[in-house]
């Protein structure tokens, strides 16, 4: 595979999907070919099931289990689908989350077995990693009262509890810690534009590697 696979992550609200737009125009100003995709719903099959995933349903919740394995789904697809042909064909992969987002949010918010969902992310991935990511740290309050300026409706994820999403930011801090050289931490509480310059800066001293 000649491509790379970019990966964005952070907890809600910390700015993935702008850095990413503005991330995608800057990277084909330089005449590299770029894609952008996200997970859940990547794929037609993927859009399904995010939408089982992140619907609000008040009398059947969703149990944990359940919720780790439609993850798991949609990212086999995804990577069978949209990641492996987009690499081949030598593609720069712009993806809104992966499989640290499932350590984060499974393990460390919902607590299940850590090394049963590393059994999962290599199952679903056949060990496909990023070759970077771009971790987005903001403060979880910052990053819900963004989504809630929004106006668009909490999800059901969203709509957890604090104390859920400062495990999922915790969850991030370990794994910033754990993989120094994939993953790079970028302060998400500075304005779009400074983020979006560091975002540069760490790509700009990767590209010439990469190509
Ligand atoms: N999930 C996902 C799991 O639990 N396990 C998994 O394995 C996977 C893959 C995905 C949900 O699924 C969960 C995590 C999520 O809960 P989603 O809709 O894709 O759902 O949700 P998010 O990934 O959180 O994406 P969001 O769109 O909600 O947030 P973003 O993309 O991080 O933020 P963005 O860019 O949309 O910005 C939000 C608001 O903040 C403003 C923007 O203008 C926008 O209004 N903003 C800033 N404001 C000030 N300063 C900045 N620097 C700003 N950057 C953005």
């Amino acid at each position: 595979m000649s491509g790379k696979l970019i990966v964005f992550e952070g907890v809600e609200g910390c700015g993935k999907t702008t850095q990413m737009q503005v991330c995608c125009q800057w990277l084909k100003s330089l005449g590299i070919s770029v894609v952008v995709t996200r997970e859940p719903g990547g794929t037609e099959l993927g859009l399904h099931l995010r939408r089982l995933l992140l619907e609000k349903s008040e009398d059947k919740p969703v149990a944990d289990v359940t919720e780790l394995l439609l993850y798991a789904a949609d990212r086999a697809q995804h990577v069978e689908q949209e990641l492996k042909p987009n690499l081949a064909a030598g593609k720069y992969i712009l993806c809104d989350r992966y499989t640290d987002s499932t350590i984060a949010y499974q393990g460390y918010g919902r607590g299940l077995n850590m090394s049963l969902i590393e059994q999962l992310n290599y199952i679903a991935t056949a060990g496909l990693t990023s070759d970077l990511t771009i971790w987005l740290d903001v403060d979880v309050e910052v990053g819900l009262s963004r989504k809630q300026g929004d106006k668009i409706g909490l999800d059901r994820i969203e709509q957890e509890t604090i104390a859920f999403h400062r495990r999922v930011q915790q969850g991030y801090n370990q794994l910033a810690a754990a993989h120094p050289s994939r993953i790079m931490r970028v302060d998400g509480s500075l304005s779009k534009e400074t983020v979006h310059n560091v975002i540069k800066e760490i790509l700009g001293d990767r590209l010439p590697i990469w190509s």
